[in-house]
């Protein structure tokens, strides 16, 4: 799908369902999103970011909303007790700011979509493609933080604001159809992603079965916590929150886990048109575990050890597919800059799978080995 592109007057209208119009001063694009439209929106001399949350993704933005108050409320009632993985540092959430008529969560507006505004994590940036170890490290300790503040939160508060999500075994049933449908001429690339998809049908469960057969348990997670989607401190390069929190819902930590490695551990990038450029660093899984681990060990089973190196591999096939998916179906689910767009974001995917499948004897001593020293200390 083309980027939403609004118009200024309308932009203007709807940032003034939040902020009294004479006090906006700007109104600019904001990140690099594939799902929603963000911009940010500086009023009253502060940042803010507005988004219309895209309803052919999210259906029911009301129950988004619902879920970022309820987990906002739970967030900030742990950060007002002790903390001790936290030694000191900051950690911030971004804050739901109603309408200034009707003090709703989200704007309903006139030519259809809805808005909503939430606070903007000042001084602090985030990264598409990582640079460097100890980056890396505070990208895991991030996610172990945020797991960690919402490990208590009971799933049964939190609606699933969209069902399937990461659910491989449904992606696979959504990718038959897409291809039977397809009128698209097939090419050697195209060939390549259905013969690799095709090898990897019975791994398409690995998860699922772990959790029907009750080794994984539904807990609640971030749902995208890819590179960009963890804030670092501007001046310390500590991790400080995780934004984007639309797919905070009932799932398993694996998804995360396997999200948050994939995207990191890949140096060239998730639009990278180089395909030999792009690998899973080891190096980097090391530092971002260890990370994780700092924050997150106390509440990890072995079963959920045993499944980190499958969940990375998954999640790194299954965004493959499921860019393959749209590719063939005209790319109307994630934002496409040119036609091939979202063909070659799956080669990249289908590439970092294939160099996690080459190392997998590697990862698998590497998480045990640094569970272990988690333990230990
Ligand atoms: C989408 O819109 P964005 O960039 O935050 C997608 C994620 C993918 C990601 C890949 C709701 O996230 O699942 O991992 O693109 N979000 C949704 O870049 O589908
Ligand atoms: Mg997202």
């Amino acid at each position: 799908m083309q980027a939403r592109g609004h118009d200024s007057h309308h932009l203007q209208a709807v940032a003034a369902a939040f902020h009294a119009p004479d006090t906006i001063e700007s109104i600019t694009p904001l990140g690099s999103g594939n799902v929603n439209d963000t911009y940010l929106v500086r009023a009253g001399g502060l940042p803010t970011v507005l988004q219309r949350i895209n309803t052919q993704v999210f259906r029911q933005p009301q129950l988004v909303m619902q879920n970022l108050i309820t987990l906002g409320t739970h967030v900030r009632a742990r950060l007002h007790q002790p903390l001790p993985a936290l030694e000191g540092r900051r950690w911030e959430l971004p804050e739901v700011i109603t309408t200034r008529h009707g003090n709703a969560p989200l704007y309903a507006c006139s030519q259809g979509g809805f808005w909503r505004t939430i606070s903007f994590i000042a001084e602090a940036r985030s990264v598409d493609v990582i640079e460097g170890p100890e980056q890396a490290h505070e990208l895991g300790f991030g996610l172990g933080m945020f797991h960690l503040l919402i490990s208590d939160l009971p799933t049964e508060q939190l609606a699933d604001t969209l069902e399937g999500f990461h659910i491989t075994p449904l992606y696979l049933e959504h990718y038959r159809q897409a291809l039977v449908r397809s009128e698209l001429e097939r090419c050697e690339r195209t060939d390549h992603c259905i013969a690799f998809i095709r090898n990897r049908e019975a791994f398409a469960s690995v998860l699922e079965n772990a959790r029907a057969r009750g080794e994984l348990k539904l807990r609640p997670i971030h749902g995208d916590p890819k590179i960009n989607n963890v804030m670092l401190d501007g001046t310390s390069g500590q991790a400080v929150g995780l934004v984007d929190l639309d797919t905070v819902k009932p799932g398993l930590i694996h998804y995360d886990i396997g999200d948050c490695l994939r995207s990191c551990c890949n140096r060239a990038g998730e639009d990278s048109t180089d395909l030999a450029a792009v690998n899973f660093d080891a190096g980097l899984a090391a530092e971002i575990l260890e990370g994780y681990f700092s924050v997150a060990n106390s509440f990890l089973s072995d079963a959920d050890i045993t499944y980190i190196v499958d969940a990375a591999r998954l999640i790194s096939f299954e965004l493959g597919l499921r860019f393959f998916s749209d590719y063939l179906a005209g790319s109307t689910y994630f934002k496409a800059s040119y036609p091939e767009h979202n063909l070659n974001r799956a080669l990249v995917q289908f590439r970092l799978t294939e160099s996690i499948e080459a190392q997998e004897a590697e990862l698998r001593a590497l998480v045990q080995r640094l569970r272990q020293q988690a333990v230990v200390a």
